[in-house]
């Protein structure tokens, strides 16, 4: 009897534990600036705690290193089975060259071996993320997948505009709308109307579209947010002492070999989709609109499916306490 209620206690609390776990899907121009991989370490340590299924990480920064540094980051978080969606954008439409993701998948070791070890064998495999997208979301509970997006918005665009397939009989859009439960963005500058911020202005055509068409709640992060809170370089440079190399902390020094604290947008975004608590202010709904230039305007709207987010001194204070304290964690 004893026995019975300790298995039936224990699966009340996996069951529990279950229905608590958010679905998740990231999209990102990992490679570009370096909070992307920052954000993507909470992430992993979400889902290793049982807070996210980190459902798949799309990509829209093209390139072989890309997919090359995600599958490399898969598997030195013992996470090497979360699917990779490849850039929908065209190869070289945005800066080429060498960035930390391509560092970090030559770093070597004192034989010459790779430094870190990669799962995957044929990345030619991997489905474009508009694909994997819909693969996913035919599969998932109605509105149980949030989608965290802090780059370019032109996989989500190319997702609304997919037509039915072997993996479902709706559309993007109609899949969007059953199957996800909001969007979070790390998007524009609401305070500045003529700044034109960088995830915005890589492509505004797919960004006009995601705020004119998506059919969910968008809680956006602008640019002034992430801003207030900078990751402490003294963190990178002193905290990581239990571990001889870390693909992030390699990637931190690549991308600022001076080592410069560094705006935390991406993580706030992130913040908000998984532990929102009370770290943040919450606007009004309303609707937020991309002008050709690139600008991000705000206004109240009753009915309204967008929300931004600001933080006070003091919130953006905890919030940085908290990044660094899972940052530096162990995995
Ligand atoms: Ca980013």
């Amino acid at each position: 009897m004893k026995r019975l209620s300790i298995i039936l206690l224990g699966l009340s609390l996996a069951l529990g534990l279950q229905a608590r776990r958010q679905n998740v899907i990231f999209e990102t121009d990992m490679g570009n600036d370096v909070d992307d991989a920052l954000a993507i370490d909470m992430l992993y340590k979400y889902a290793k705690e049982g807070n996210i299924r980190l459902m798949a990480v799309m990509l829209n920064k093209e390139g072989q290193f890309p997919p090359r540094f995600i599958d490399l980051l898969n598997t030195w978080y013992g996470q090497k089975r979360i699917p990779i969606g490849l850039s929908g954008r065209d190869e070289g439409s945005l800066v080429a060259g060498s960035n930390y993701t391509q560092v970090v998948c030559e770093e070597k070791d004192e034989a010459g071996k790779p430094l870190y070890r990669r799962s995957i064998k044929d990345y030619s495999r991997l489905l474009p993320a508009p694909k994997l997208y819909r693969k996913l979301l035919a599969r998932a509970k109605d509105h149980s997948v949030t989608i965290v997006s802090v780059g370019f918005s032109t996989n989500l665009a190319l997702l609304l505009d997919t037509p039915a397939d072997e993996y479902s009989p709706l559309t993007g859009r109609q899949l969007v709308e059953q199957k996800v439960d909001r969007l979070v963005t790390m998007a524009g500058h609401m305070e500045d109307k003529n700044f034109h911020e960088y995830n915005v202005v890589n492509d505004i055509p797919a960004c006009q579209r995601v705020y004119n068409e998506w059919p969910t709640d968008i809680y956006t992060s602008p640019f002034e947010l992430g801003l207030q809170i900078r990751y402490p370089a003294r963190s990178i440079q002193n905290d990581f002492t239990w571990t001889a190399h870390h693909p992030i902390v390699d990637a931190y020094k690549a991308y600022l070999p001076r080592l410069e604290d560094r705006p935390t947008w991406d993580l706030t975004a992130v913040l908000y989709a998984v532990d929102a608590q009370d770290f943040f202010n919450v606007s009004a709904p309303g609707r937020i609109t991309i002008t050709d230039e690139g600008s991000s305007l705000y206004r109240q709207e009753a009915g309204g499916r967008h929300y931004y987010l600001s933080v006070t001194p003091r919130q953006a204070s905890r919030i940085l306490d908290y990044f660094v304290q899972k940052i530096t964690k162990k995995p």
